[in-house]
């Protein structure tokens, strides 16, 4: 995927949260100073990665964490938000009914391209497109885009010869109505840039666009700064495509300084084939680069986690083994236990998949090896002496070792719960050293 390295070593400053025992002043710097070297590497604006650098340091540090989130979770969280800001917050696209979309650029920025991904874009969601070449400069542009399209069989106005883009649009236009989506493919390359623009401008007047798209390559790094500011103080822009994502080291200069401008990131191109178009989505797209696919349902579950007050209501009186199984079996029947996991505050960090699922299946031999338990064993615990674990241990096909795991585990979360009844968020705490100690953190 795009800036693989960013992404890396962005990982990298998340993980060293997760595992640090405590967040404070000292662990929140070293962070911040790891994630501004991450930044400046991908070509972020010194100024922005100050900025940032700036406030996820005193949000780290000051602000309270919100409810059902530990002070881990909210750096973490703190950390996706300052990101997903420098990347101007990108709402996504919302996919119309119907639109004239011009795309805008330089030459070599990948218009024509885009031009082809779009079509195929709109295409599979059920449009119907035409595109007209309004590239009346480059040589060979007409064909160019003709044989981008046709393998998606979609029709392509203008036509090899024409000298005149205006004309060229004018002339193309009746027999683009019936059409949903039209795209114009226009030129990049004039003798000025006033020309360009120019020509921009008069054609905007023709086609009437409901979108204009700059688009620019990533490569250019920071400086798409200043050509996102000069397209659109010119013929005034709706939103940027930027390509060459894939592989551009300086992808990140490019993103941010694009997002500085105001001017919203509509797709990012990943490759030269005309399914390499993606929706830029900013959440989305730090969520995968941090390698963390499921960060935002894991933020959005953090809002709606089981309060301490709902927990003690569930674990009132005495816990028994009976409880436990109970328990057991509703984690089981409530989804995977890893997803449940996730649910509860302390315990809010993704779970490695291999040891979720280790631990379910820890689980369901629990389950087996209380089956074989007298009522009363389940009921009073404690009179399980050696000679009964030998019985439940035969009863159930188990190791007297794993009986004694199952005890422990047992009493371990009965301490737990006890503590959370008392206590305020120390259960918690408790509960989830026990999970780490069953190899579930
Ligand atoms: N790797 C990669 N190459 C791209 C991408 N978009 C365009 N290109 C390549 O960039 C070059 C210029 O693209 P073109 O569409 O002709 O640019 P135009 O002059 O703006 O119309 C071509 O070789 C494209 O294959 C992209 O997202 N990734
Ligand atoms: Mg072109």
């Amino acid at each position: 995927m795009a800036l693989e390295k960013l992404g890396e070593s962005l990982g990298k400053v998340i993980r060293r949260i997760t595992l640090a025992g405590l967040v404070d002043e000292k662990l929140v710097r070293e962070v911040v100073r790891e994630l501004q070297r991450a930044l400046l590497s991908a070509d972020v604006n010194v100024k922005l990665v100050m900025e940032l650098s700036r406030k996820v340091q005193e949000r780290a540090l000051k602000e309270k964490p919100p409810a059902g989130l530990s002070r881990k979770e909210h750096t973490i969280r703190v950390l996706y938000e300052e990101l997903v800001n420098l990347l101007g917050g990108g709402d996504g696209y919302t996919l119309p009914q119907r639109a004239r979309i011009m795309l805008v650029g330089l030459q070599g920025s990948g218009k024509t391209t885009t031009v082809a991904k779009l079509a195929r874009y709109f295409q599979k969601r059920g449009l119907s497109v035409t595109v007209i070449a309004a590239d009346t400069h480059r040589p060979a542009a007409y064909e160019q885009l003709s044989q981008l399209v046709e393998p998606l069989h979609i029709r392509v106005l203008g036509s090899p010869h024409a000298r005149d883009a205006v004309e060229v649009v004018k002339e193309a236009l009746p027999q683009a109505e019936k059409s949903d989506i039209v795209i114009l493919d226009t030129a990049g390359r004039h003798r000025s840039e006033e020309e360009l623009f120019s020509e921009m401008v008069a054609l905007a007047e023709v086609f009437q666009p409901d979108e204009k798209f700059l688009v620019i390559d990533s490569n250019l790094g920071q400086q798409a700064g200043a050509q996102a500011r000069a397209f659109n103080e010119h013929i005034g822009i709706t939103g940027v495509v930027l390509t060459k994502l894939d592989g551009s080291a300086r992808g990140g200069g490019a993103l941010s300084a694009v997002a500085e401008t105001g001017a919203p990131i509509r797709f990012v191109g990943t490759g030269e084939g005309t399914d390499a178009l993606e929706v830029f989505d900013a959440e989305r797209f730090i969520s995968r680069l941090l390698g963390m696919g499921d960060l935002q349902s894991l933020l959005e579950k953090a809002k709606e986690t089981i309060d301490e007050q709902k927990a003690r209501e569930i674990f009132k009186g005495e816990f028994t083994l009976e409880d436990l199984y109970a328990q057991i079996e509703s984690l089981n029947k409530m989804g995977p236990l890893a997803s449940v996991m996730r649910m509860i505050p302390g315990l809010g960090m993704a779970l490695p998949q291999e040891a979720a699922e280790l631990t379910e299946a820890r689980m369901r031999r629990f389950l087996v090896i209380m089956d074989s338990m007298t009522r009363e064993e389940r009921q009073k615990p404690r009179i399980i002496n050696s000679s009964r674990m030998r019985r439940i241990a035969l009863g159930s096909g188990a190791k007297v070792e794993e009986v004694k795991e199952l005890l422990k585990y047992y009493n371990t979360m009965k301490r737990a719960l006890k503590s959370l009844k008392k206590g305020r968020g120390r259960g918690m705490r408790q509960l989830a050293r026990l999970m780490r100690g069953m190899g579930m953190q």
